[in-house]
């Protein structure tokens, strides 16, 4: 097979929460196979500035964007900026997200919207801007991040799960409407990674560590490098026919129903 199908050479990829966590990894493989990352945060200028640096220090080519990913108005203009002070952006992947562990029953209704505002609304808000230049183009990549609460649900994540169960779906519908356009849209669904966001239920002997460890066939935390493969298999040419799916990259979680924690 021609290594050039997974080549992103001379492509812009847009990972919009990529100053840190799984969408730093997933940028690092994209710039590591060639792309020019354009990095979004939102949380302060020197967090991007760190992390450029960090790109840099690995050979990869990033420009640095601070915006609101749920600021539709923002968003409009960091994508015009974008384009006029780096090019047009061929790769989106909309990363960027929240997530609150609260029982349903005590969770205000504010916190609730304000998941589904960053983990759902905001994926439109960028793909709609950005899709408008792939059509125009006849081209482009976009993937939005679910997971496994696309599928299951979890005690206190239900805000969460409404979300990644939305983006699923919400692919699913952008590739039924801009797959005409050869735009490929789809999803990576990552398992349980060892990430500043699970760092809480992820310490050694916490009883969710134990859990995820036991009900993952693969038996541990998913490094998050492991997420660069699929990032750079749907950023690339060779997923050229692919649509509307969701690449599960979970150790196997979602191929099984679990084992008790006695069993091998
Ligand atoms: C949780 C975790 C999960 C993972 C990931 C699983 O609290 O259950 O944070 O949400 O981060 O989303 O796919």
């Amino acid at each position: 097979m021609s290594i050039s199908l997974f080549d992103l050479t001379g492509k812009i990829a847009l990972v919009t929460g990529s100053t840190h966590g799984l969408g730093m990894s997933m940028a690092k493989g994209l710039g590591k196979a060639g792309a020019t990352i354009i990095v979004n945060g939102n949380s302060s200028q020197e967090k991007i500035d760190a992390a450029i640096k960090e790109y840099k220090a690995e050979g990869i080519t990033a420009y640095g964007y601070k915006f609101n990913v749920t600021d539709e108005a923002q968003v409009i203009d960091a994508i015009q900026k974008i384009q006029s002070e780096v090019g047009n952006i061929d790769i989106l992947i909309n990363n960027a997200g929240i997530i609150k562990r609260t029982p349903l029953e005590d969770m205000e209704v504010a916190d609730f919207k304000q998941v589904i505002d960053v983990d759902l609304v905001s994926p439109f808000i960028v793909s709609k801007h950005v899709v408008k230049g792939m059509i125009q183009r006849k081209e482009g990549k976009i993937i939005n991040i679910c997971s496994m609460m696309s599928e299951l649900g979890r005690n206190t994540v239900g805000a969460y799960a409404a979300a990644k169960g939305g983006l699923k779906m919400l692919t699913r519908n952008m590739a039924t409407e801009w797959a005409k356009h050869n735009i490929q849209i789809n999803g990576i669904g990552p398992g349980y990674f060892a990430t500043s966001q699970t760092a809480p239920i992820r310490v050694d002997g916490h009883p969710f560590n134990d859990f995820i460890v036991n009900r993952t066939p693969s038996g541990k935390w998913g490094d998050p490098e492991e997420l660069e493969g699929a990032a750079i298999f749907l950023s690339s040419k060779a997923s050229n026919f692919v649509n509307g799916h969701i690449v599960y990259v979970d150790g196997g979680i979602l191929a099984t129903i679990g084992k008790p924690s006695n069993e091998n």
